[in-house]
C-alpha cells in the first residue's frame, strides 16, 4: 500500500495521500452520487479533523427555526476548535457532505421546503438510503444513516444529541434502532448525551455490548447519562476523565485489527440537572400516551412523535435543554476529534 512508501520530493505525506484516495474511492463507490463541499474535501485531503453532524434532528427533531439556528451554530462550534464540520444530508438524488446554510434552510429545515418541492423530507436510516436517493427525496440522516455516509469518506468523528436505542416494550415490538447495529458494524467515534429515557436504557446498553461497541462516559461520574438528565441510574461500562484519554481510547479502537466504535457519552452540564428531572416526568407521560394511542407500533414514526410530544408537554424546556446538551457535545466532540486526528497522522 502507498501509505508505507517514503515521501518523494513534491509528494504529499502518506497520511494525506491516504485520505485523498479514500475520497476518490468513495465517489466511485457511491456511483457519483456524492457531493462534498470544498471545505470538507480540503480537510479530508489534509487529514485534518472533520466532525460529522446529522440532519434528522433538523428534519424531524426540532421545530423551525430552532432546527436551522442550531445546525448553523453547531458548525460554528466545530470550527471554533479548529475542526471542520460536515453536515450530512440527502438532496436531489445526491449524498451531501457539508450543506450551505441556505440549502439547509430551504430544502431541509423548513417544513414546506422550496417550491416546487411538495414532498416532505424523509428520515433516512440505513435502510432508507436507496429509496431516498432513487426518488430524489430530501432526507435528514439519522445516526445510522450519517455513520454510513461519514465512514465511507474517511470521517471518523461524529457528534449528535441522543442516539436511538431499544424501545420500551421491544421484547414484543422488536423496535430496536438501527443506530445500535450501525455502531457495531461501522467503526467511528460517536458523541452523544446518552439515550433518552423514552428508551429502555439498560437493554440499549446490552445490545451495544453484544455489538462490540465500547461505551464510555466522559467526566467524573460513573453513570451513563440520560439525555435531559446527567444520570440514568445505570452504570457506564467505562469512564474517561479527559479529552486526551477519550482521544487515546477512540484511536486505539480505530486501530484494532477489526476497528471498533467508541460511543462517548457526555452528560448534560450539572446545573441543568433539576430542569432535566422535571422534563423526565413529562417524558414518562409521553411514553404512556404513545402506548395508549398505539403510536408505539408505528416504526420510524415513534421517535419523532415522542420528541414532538415531549416538546409540547414541557412548553419549550425540553427544546432548550436539547440545545444546551448538543452544543456541549459538539464542544467536547470537536476537541476529541482534533486530538484523534493528531494521533492518526
Ligand atoms: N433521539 C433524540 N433526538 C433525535 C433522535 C434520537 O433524542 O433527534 C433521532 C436521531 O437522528 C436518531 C434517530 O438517530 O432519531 C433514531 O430513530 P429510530 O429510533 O427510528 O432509529
Ligand atoms: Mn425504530
Amino acid at each position: 500500500r502507498s501509505v508505507t512508501r517514503p515521501t518523494r520530493p513534491g509528494q504529499a505525506p502518506a497520511a494525506i495521500r491516504r485520505h485523498a484516495s479514500t475520497l476518490a474511492e468513495a465517489r466511485k463507490r457511491w456511483n457519483n452520487r456524492l457531493v462534498v463541499t470544498e471545505e470538507v474535501e480540503a480537510a479530508l485531503e489534509e487529514g485534518r479533523a472533520v466532525v460529522a453532524l446529522e440532519t434528522a434532528i433538523v428534519t424531524h427533531g426540532m421545530p423551525y427555526p430552532h432546527n436551522l439556528d442550531t445546525a448553523t451554530k453547531l458548525e460554528g462550534i466545530v470550527r471554533s476548535h479548529g475542526a471542520v464540520p460536515a453536515t450530512i444530508a440527502l438532496l436531489d438524488g445526491k449524498i451531501r457532505i457539508g450543506m450551505p446554510t441556505q440549502e439547509l434552510d430551504h430544502a431541509l429545515a423548513h417544513p414546506e421546503g422550496i417550491p416546487p418541492r411538495q414532498q416532505p423530507s424523509v428520515k433516512v436510516s440505513r435502510r432508507d438510503l436507496a429509496p431516498a436517493l432513487a426518488f430524489n427525496r430530501a432526507g435528514g440522516t439519522t445516526v445510522a444513516g450519517t455513520m454510513v455516509i461519514a465512514h465511507s469518506v474517511g470521517i471518523d468523528s461524529f457528534v449528535t444529541g441522543g442516539i436511538g436505542g431499544v424501545h420500551r416494550g421491544a421484547e414484543s415490538s422488536m423496535d430496536i434502532s438501527a443506530d445500535l447495529l450501525e455502531l457495531g458494524r461501522t467503526p467511528m467515534m460517536v458523541v452523544c448525551a446518552g439515550a433518552k429515557s423514552i428508551l429502555d436504557i439498560p437493554r440499549s446498553l446490552e445490545v451495544l455490548e453484544t455489538q462490540g461497541v465500547c461505551v464510555t462516559t466522559f467526566g467524573d461520574k460513573d453513570d451513563f447519562p440520560a439525555f435531559y438528565s446527567p444520570s440514568s441510574g445505570v452504570a457506564s461500562p467505562w469512564r474517561v476523565g479527559s479529552i486526551e484519554d477519550a482521544a487515546r481510547l477512540v484511536h486505539v479502537g480505530l486501530t484494532l485489527p477489526t476497528p471498533q466504535s467508541t460511543l462517548l457519552a457526555v452528560p448534560i452540564p450539572a446545573q441543568y440537572g433539576e430542569a432535566g428531572a422535571a422534563v423526565q416526568v413529562l417524558v414518562e407521560q409521553a411514553v404512556r400516551e404513545s402506548i395508549e394511542l398505539g403510536i408505539d407500533k408505528k416504526g420510524k414514526e415513534v421517535t419523532p412523535w415522542l420528541l414532538k410530544r415531549v416538546g409540547e408537554l414541557t412548553k419549550g424546556t425540553a427544546l432548550e435543554l436539547n440545545k444546551v446538551l448538543i452544543e456541549n457535545n459538539v464542544h467536547v466532540g470537536s476537541k476529541v476529534a482534533v486530538e484523534v486526528a493528531r494521533l492518526r497522522l
